[in-house]
């Protein structure tokens, strides 16, 4: 199976990034971590990025906080998948991450996330990787059904709390 690479502008974003390393794992989807700046390591950044298909990945996630170009600067150098996870924080608490993250030029897409959003982040690169792969794909759908029935489950429940 393809791996997922999950790149973070800082470690200070690790507790967000952890949603997506859990939910990777539960998926048994294989996945790598690394700490790359946009801005502080670009050159580690960029090699990542440009080796990323040749190394057996098949989707980049990339989440960074503040002027948060490194989606953007990863996705400029592969043209494999990239899912933007924008972080909250700093001033402007998210909505500099959010729009540095999502408002790419046209050619260089940046598939972005809700702020914070990187359970998301890492369901959308399993369901790339199971395009080409039917157990995950199967392993979706049952995560979907037991999403539901948890709903259905606080349906039946929801008049009694009124
Ligand atoms: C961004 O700046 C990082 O992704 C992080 O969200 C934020 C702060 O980084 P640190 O100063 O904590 O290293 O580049």
């Amino acid at each position: 199976m393809k791996k997922v690479g999950i790149i973070m502008g800082s470690d200070s974003d690790l507790p967000i990034v952890k949603k997506a390393t859990d939910m990777l794992s539960t998926l048994d989807v294989p996945f790598e971590v690394h700490v790359y700046s946009a801005h502080r390591t670009p050159a580690e950044a960029s090699d990542f990025a440009k080796n990323a298909r040749s190394n057996g990945f098949g989707a980049i996630i990339a989440a960074a906080g503040m002027a948060a170009h490194l989606a953007g600067a990863i996705a400029a150098n592969t043209t494999l998948p990239v899912i933007g996870i924008p972080c909250k924080g700093g001033m402007m608490d998210g909505l500099d991450a959010l729009l540095s993250t999502v408002q790419m030029p046209t050619g260089i897409p940046v598939a972005t996330v809700a702020l914070n959003g990187a359970a998301n982040a890492a369901l959308l690169a399993a369901q790339i990787i199971a395009v080409e792969d039917a157990q995950l794909a199967a392993k979706l759908d049952q995560k979907r059904k037991a999403d539901a029935a948890v709903v259905l489950e606080k349906d039946k429940g929801i008049s009694e709390r009124l």
